[in-house]
C-alpha cells in the first residue's frame, strides 16, 4: 500500500485527497494516515492541507523498495514497467550479489528482483578484486535474471547492463540539465570525464545447456566526496563530475527501463547484432589509440568497436585483432582511458 500511495502522490500535480486515497486503495482514512505518518519518517516532506489533501514537496535520497517501484509503476493501471520486478533491500550486507545468489538458491527468487543496499561490507569487483561501497553515496545493486538463453552467451548480458547503465545515467544527468557525456570502457566500465562511476561483475550458475541464473552486479558511485588514494586517479562519481547530488533512485528506476529495451533486443538473437551500433556510439575509446594488455603481451590499435558477440575488434599495423574479454586490460595508450 506503501508503493500505492507513493505512486499516486508522486505522480500528481498538486494535492490528492485522502478520501481519494482511499477510495483508490480501498483502504480506511487511518490506514491512509499511517502510511503518510511512515513516509514522513522515511524523510519524505508532505504537506497536508485541509480540504485538499496530501503534496510531497521534498523526496529523501534513499532506494526503498516502495521509493523504487513507485516510479515504475503506472497509476491507472497498476502494472510495473522495465525489468524490475520487485525490490529487495538492505541497509547493510556482505554484497548483494552474494544477496541475489543466496535468494536464488535457498528461495527460488524470481526473475526481475532487485537486490539493494545502502552499504556493502565486502563488495565484490571483477577477478577477486573488492568494490568500495560505502553507505549514503552510491547504487549498490545486483539484477537477478532467469534468462532462456544459452549459457555461452550469457556473458554478453554485462554488455546490455553496461548499455542500460550509460542510458541512465545520461538520461537523468540530462533531466537536471547536465551536458556531461558518460560513455563506457570496454567491455563494461561506466566513465565520466574519463573516470570510472561504475562497475558491473555478471555472476552465473548453469549447466551446460540451462541457465539456472544471472546475476547481474552493479555499482554506480553517485554522491561520492572522496577516494581513497589507491584508486582515486581513476575512481570517481557522479557528484564530483557534475557538482550535482542526484537522486539515486531516478537512476535506478531509468535503468529499470533501459535495461528491459535493450534485454529485449538481445534476447532475441542471443548476440549483440542489433545493439552493436548504439553500444559503439557509447565506446569512449572508439576510434582512439588503445593497448590490449595480456599477461604475456601486449597489442596496440585503433578501437573500431564491439562485433556481434561483443569482442572489441582493434586495428593494428597487422591488420584487426579480435579481443575477447577475460585475462585482458584494454586501455588508452597513455592511462586508464
Ligand atoms: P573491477 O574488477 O572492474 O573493478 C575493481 C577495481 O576498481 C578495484 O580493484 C579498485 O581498483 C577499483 N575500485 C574499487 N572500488 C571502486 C569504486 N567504488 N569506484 C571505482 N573504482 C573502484 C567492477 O570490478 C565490478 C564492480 C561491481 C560492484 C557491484 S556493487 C553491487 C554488486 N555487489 C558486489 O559485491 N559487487 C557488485
Amino acid at each position: 500500500m506503501k508503493t500505492k500511495i507513493l505512486n499516486v502522490l508522486r505522480k500528481s500535480d498538486g494535492y490528492v485527497s485522502g478520501q481519494a486515497l482511499c477510495n483508490m486503495l480501498g483502504v480506511s482514512r487511518t490506514a491512509v494516515w499511517k502510511v503518510i505518518n511512515q513516509l514522513k519518517e522515511e524523510g519524505y516532506v508532505i504537506e497536508a492541507v485541509q480540504n485538499k489533501g496530501y503534496h510531497i514537496t521534498q523526496y529523501p535520497d534513499i532506494l526503498t523498495s516502495s521509493e523504487i517501484m513507485s516510479q515504475l509503476t503506472c497509476v491507472d493501471t497498476g502494472s510495473t514497467t522495465g525489468i524490475i520486478r520487485e525490490v529487495v533491500y538492505y541497509d547493510e550486507t556482505d554484497s548483494t550479489n552474494n544477496e541475489a545468489k543466496r535468494a536464488a538458491e535457498r528461495d527460488n527468487a524470481a526473475d526481475g528482483t532487485l537486490y539493494i543496499t545502502e552499504s556493502q561490507t565486502g563488495g565484490r569487483g571483477r577477478r577477486g578484486r573488492n568494490w568500495v561501497s560505502p553507505a549514503g553515496s552510491g547504487i549498490w545493486m545486483s539484477l537477478l535474471l532467469r534468462p532462456d538463453i544459452a549459457p555461452v552467451n550469457a556473458s554478453m548480458l554485462t554488455i546490455v547492463a553496461a548499455m542500460a547503465v550509460q542510458e541512465a545515467i545520461h538520461t537523468v544527468l540530462k533531466e537536471d540539465g547536465h551536458d556531461a557525456e558518460c560513455r563506457i570502457k570496454w567491455p563494461n566500465d561506466i566513465v565520466l570525464n574519463k573516470k570510472k562511476v561504475c562497475g558491473i561483475l555478471t555472476e552465473m550458475s548453469a549447466e551446460m545447456d540451462y541457465i539456472h541464473y544471472v546475476v547481474i552486479g552493479m555499482g554506480i558511485n553517485v554522491n561520492t566526496t572522496e577516494f581513497d588514494d589507491s584508486i582515486k586517479a581513476t575512481a570517481s562519481s557522479l557528484y564530483l563530475e557534475t557538482g550535482d547530488h542526484l537522486k539515486r533512485s531516478r537512476i535506478v528506476a531509468a535503468f529499470s527501463e533501459s535495461f528491459a529495451k535493450y534485454y529485449d533486443t538481445f534476447v532475441k538473437t542471443q548476440n549483440l547484432a542489433g545493439l552493436k551500433e548504439d553500444y559503439n556510439s557509447m565506446l569512449v575509446n572508439k576510434g582512439g589509440d588503445v593497448k590490449a594488455i595480456y599477461a604475456d603481451k601486449e597489442i596496440v590499435g585503433k578501437a573500431i568497436g564491439i562485433n556481434d558477440e561483443g569482442e572489441l575488434i582493434i586495428k593494428t599495423d597487422e591488420g584487426e585483432k579480435i579481443i575477447r574479454t577475460g585475462e585482458v586490460s584494454v586501455r588508452g595508450l597513455y592511462g586508464y582511458v
